[in-house]
């Protein structure tokens, strides 16, 4: 669990930042009642498997795909963004950060909660592309449909298929490439409730340049723990808000030679022990 002195480091560290990119996964989302793929309560935990995502037997078997998803879909589309959600939205809106999210998720939460740049780079579940003719639609015009495990159809008679990229599919090229972008242009990258199994988003952070810090906030160990500055295995809905609520009273802005002294100070000072960071500073 953070403590005091680390949501000060991090409201420090926040505080001196100028460009802030995330990569958010799954655990961004739970809070919200959404669940994730690979906790212990998560979609591959009570579904079938991984292979409900599958685009080749999505386009063999795509009632496989609805009678799974469908109730599940219907719950994202009416699922509302949490705490941490709005914590990251509010890093622009009010301390005006120049926030770019690069997510994997498909729930639109980040732009419900007022976030403005959000690059999905496993596309959206709002929109539906039909598969034989290519018109689109909204999925919110399908409730009862999704509700009932139906396949939606157009009424050409194709199948439509949910905007997300389902493995064996290619990546959005446009966000992906802005994701990357906004990596190499950061001065400091979060990565929040990630596993870090699925690529190759998971390899985003690796874009950052050197010296950038990267903090993670993963309730379980992740594949890049042993890369970043900082980890912590906390609830991203508890942690940041406590951060932001330090960078109101505490981190008011300053010069910005005082800023970046405080930056790297909580990255840097000699007496980090309280901060979970894997690397020897
Ligand atoms: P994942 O592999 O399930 O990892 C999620 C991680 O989040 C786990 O390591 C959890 O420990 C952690 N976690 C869960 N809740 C919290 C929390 N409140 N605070 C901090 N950490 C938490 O999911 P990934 O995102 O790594 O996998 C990528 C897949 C998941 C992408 O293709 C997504 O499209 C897909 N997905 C998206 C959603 C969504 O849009 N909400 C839901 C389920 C899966």
């Amino acid at each position: 669990m953070a403590t005091e002195y680390d949501i000060n480091k991090l409201a420090a560290l926040f505080a001196g930042a100028r460009r802030i990119t995330c990569l958010s996964g799954a655990g961004m989302s739970t809070e919200s009642g959404i669940p994730d793929y690979r906790s212990s309560k998560g979609l591959y935990n009570t579904l079938t498997s991984e292979q409900v995502f599958d685009i080749a037997r999505f386009r063999r078997q795509p009632e496989l795909f609805y009678s799974v998803i469908g109730p599940l879909y219907l719950s994202i589309l009416k699922a509302q963004p949490n705490a941490g959600h709005v914590a990251l939205a509010q890093l622009a809106d009010r301390f005006g950060k120049e926030l770019v999210i690069a997510t994997q998720n498909i729930d639109g939460l980040h732009q419900k909660a007022g976030s403005r740049v959000v690059h999905e780079v496993h596309g959206t579940m709002d929109t539906l592309s039909c598969q034989d003719c290519g018109s689109q639609a909204l999925a919110k015009s399908f409730l009862n449909e999704l509700g009932k495990g139906e396949v939606l159809r157009h009424r050409c008679g194709g199948v439509f298929k949910p905007d997300i990229t389902f493995f064996g599919e290619q990546l959005p090229a446009a966000a992906f490439s802005a994701s990357l972008d906004a990596m190499a242009d950061a001065d400091l990258v979060l990565v929040l409730g990630t596993s870090l199994q699925v690529h190759p988003a998971a390899s985003l952070p690796d874009a950052r340049r050197d010296g950038c810090p990267l903090l993670i906030v993963n309730r379980t160990p992740t594949a890049m723990d042993d890369k970043a500055d900082m980890v912590f295995h906390d609830s991203i809905g508890e942690l940041l808000p406590q951060v932001l609520a330090q960078m109101d009273h505490g981190a008011q802005p300053g010069s910005q030679r005082g800023q970046r002294s405080d930056y790297h100070s909580a990255l840097f000072n000699n007496n980090p022990t309280h901060l979970q960071r894997k690397n020897d500073l």
